[in-house]
């Protein structure tokens, strides 16, 4: 008997890999391929791994291929960024067991700091990409990436964004087919790349990209549907759904093999049709490729590279208008109720110290009102950033600022470099013992895997000491002197580090008996609106309420009112 599940496409990706015989799968998490790990890690036949960063995950992916088993890297674009380095090089390399890198795009930036599209990449790095257009067609392009990577002996792509990644869908899976696990042989003019052994799988390369291309013009993942010939539409991935909603009775290139281009089906489908289009979200990747070919079409005005289309804005792109930016009307995300991260930008708002920022829940304390983190790039990059802030703005008014799932991915390299450049100042580490911002993942320092089993924890305290930092204290994020304890050490002649310890709420599921409010005793002078929590708010007559559901009893609250309205409750 068949069975179907509803799965995301995150999860029907996973299960097809699983089913193709998937043995080992690494990534860091991010919105939106987190579940894609999450799904594998329940599987005892998968070696499923949370690593410390994407470059890391690519290469102990690639180690367990070059071992002889089938293996998956996953990650958002960014992700990919980071794992460029080996990305590069494996597409010279190859693979031993079938290979697939999952890259999860997010056009429109539901939760990321760029909408990069990472079509460029299969083209930059020369491998092979598949785009599905939804969760069935991501579970069963997995089994066709493994088949393909061993097919040409390449690393594949498959780039999903983030409708198809959190889109429900109901599959029909089917059993899991085991693979026998390849020989290793070594190989050094195959896995070492030095110069001489590089150039020539550069030209080995160039030669199975024409053979990739070949196939890519065979492959059923690539197919012209002839309708109404007037208009014509190459479309691929979530976008043919898009257009194909649009105007259904359109004739349409439909590509889920997009990487190299199926030249002669391209070609062919635009012999058929009078206008020809190309829709595609963000850069106009296929379209410039059909100009190279020389065939006239139809472009997009820029204004459609920005955000996700959907199937009113294919209209405008074939009626070819503009796009009109609509105002930003998503609600103000804000940190949940008793977040520890909003007590210690509370203290450095007092300071009025200007903060070199990071990427997690914390990014949010550049928000209005409490507008106290100057910058976030990436990953990593308020260490490195407050090294040289520091030094050019003066000791004493930056700090650097950091989560402990960021510190561990790639900011304890940049206090090894500020400790190396005699940087001096102070680095603030809020480690509430997970990856809150991407659903709670475990990471080094939580001391958990992915499999949910207890495992060697990094000691953070003991890290940032061997990494040079003169200063190493903790302190408990709600403590009475953390504002006079992060002055102190930001004006030390010394580089310090303050480990700011309280575990996520929301996760850790903490509630404390919330704070008394005396509404006789309130000015509505609005000082504890200035905290941004949202179990405090103006009521609709103006008045100042306390929601005791959302309040989780941090109490910082209490420290904001000068007037006695707010109260610790006595336990
Ligand atoms: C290169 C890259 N990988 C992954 C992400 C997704 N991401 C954003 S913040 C974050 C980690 C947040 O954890 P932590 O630093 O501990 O802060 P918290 O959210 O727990 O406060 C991740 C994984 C990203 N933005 N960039």
């Amino acid at each position: 008997m068949k069975t179907t599940l509803l799965l995301s496409g995150d999860e029907a990706l996973a299960r097809g890999a699983y089913e193709a015989g998937l043995k080992a799968a690494a990534a860091y998490p991010g919105t939106p391929s987190t579940e894609i790990l999450e799904y594998l890690a329940k599987f005892p036949e998968v070696d499923a791994k949370w690593s410390v960063n994407e470059k890391t995950a690519y290469e102990v992916a690639l180690g367990a291929s070059v071992a002889g088993v089938r293996s998956m890297y996953s990650s958002k674009h960014v992700g990919l960024n980071v794992a460029m380095d080996p990305l590069m090089t494996s597409a010279y390399t190859g693979i031993n067991g079938g290979f697939v890198v999952v890259v999860a795009d997010d056009p429109q930036m539901a939760s990321s700091q760029n909408e990069q599209d990472n079509r460029l990449i299969a083209k930059f790095a020369k491998l092979p990409m598949l785009e599905p257009a939804s969760p069935k067609e991501a579970y069963e392009m997995a089994r066709i990436a493994f088949e393909v990577s061993e097919k040409f002996d390449t690393p594949v792509i498959i780039r999903i964004t983030t409708r198809v990644a959190h889109t429900k869908e109901n599959v029909e899976i089917g059993e899991r087919n085991e693979i026998a696990d390849k020989p290793f042989t070594p190989n050094a003019p195959k896995y070492v790349m030095v110069p001489g052994y590089a150039y020539k799988k550069h030209i080995a390369l160039e030669a199975k990209l024409l053979e990739m291309a070949k196939y890519s013009d065979e492959t059923p993942l690539n197919s012209a549907e002839i309708n109404d010939k007037s208009l014509g539409i190459i479309a691929d991935g979530v976008s043919y759904l898009y257009a194909k909603e649009a105007f259904p009775d359109a004739s349409f290139l439909k590509i889920g093999f997009t990487y190299p281009f199926c030249d002669e089906k391209i070609k062919n489908f635009a012999k058929e049709v009078k206008d020809l289009y190309v829709i595609e979200e963000s850069e106009p990747f296929i379209e410039e490729h059909v100009r190279q070919l020389g065939i006239p079409v139809k472009a997009k005005d820029v204004s459609y590279r920005i955000g996700e289309l959907n199937s009113t804005l294919v209209k405008e792109i074939i009626e070819n208008k503009k796009k009109i930016e609509k105002p930003f009307t998503a609600r103000k995300p804000v940190l949940c109720p008793g977040c520890s991260h909003r007590a210690v930008f509370y203290a450095l708002k007092n300071l009025k110290l200007t903060v070199s920022g990071d990427i997690g829940c914390y990014t949010l304390g550049a928000l209005k009102p409490l507008e106290t983190l100057h910058t976030t790039v990436c990953m990593g990059a308020s260490v490195t950033m407050f090294e040289s802030m520091s030094k050019i703005l003066g000791r004493g008014k930056v700090v650097g600022i950091i989560g402990d799932s960021t510190f561990v991915h790639s900011g304890v390299e940049g206090l090894i470099d500020a400790a190396y450049n005699g940087a001096k100042g102070l680095v603030i580490i809020l480690d509430n013992s997970n990856t809150a911002m991407t659903g709670s993942q475990p990471n080094p320092a939580t001391g958990v895997n992915a499999k949910g089993k207890k495992t060697k924890r990094l000691i953070l305290e003991d890290i940032c000491k061997a990494a040079g930092a003169d200063i190493v204290e903790t302190i408990n994020a709600f403590a009475d002197n953390l504002q006079d304890k992060i002055k102190e050490l930001t004006d030390k002649d010394a580089l310090s580090v303050l480990i700011v310890k309280y575990p996520c709420r929301l996760i850790y599921k903490i509630k404390d008996p919330v704070p008394k409010f005396n509404s006789s005793k309130c000015v509505t002078c609005g000082a504890c609106l200035q905290i941004d929590c949202p179990a405090i708010y103006k009521n609709k007559e103006g008045k100042i309420t306390l929601d005791e559901h959302l309040c989780t009893g941090c109490n910082l609250c209490v420290k904001t009112c000068k007037f006695g309205a707010l109260a610790k409750k006595d336990n």
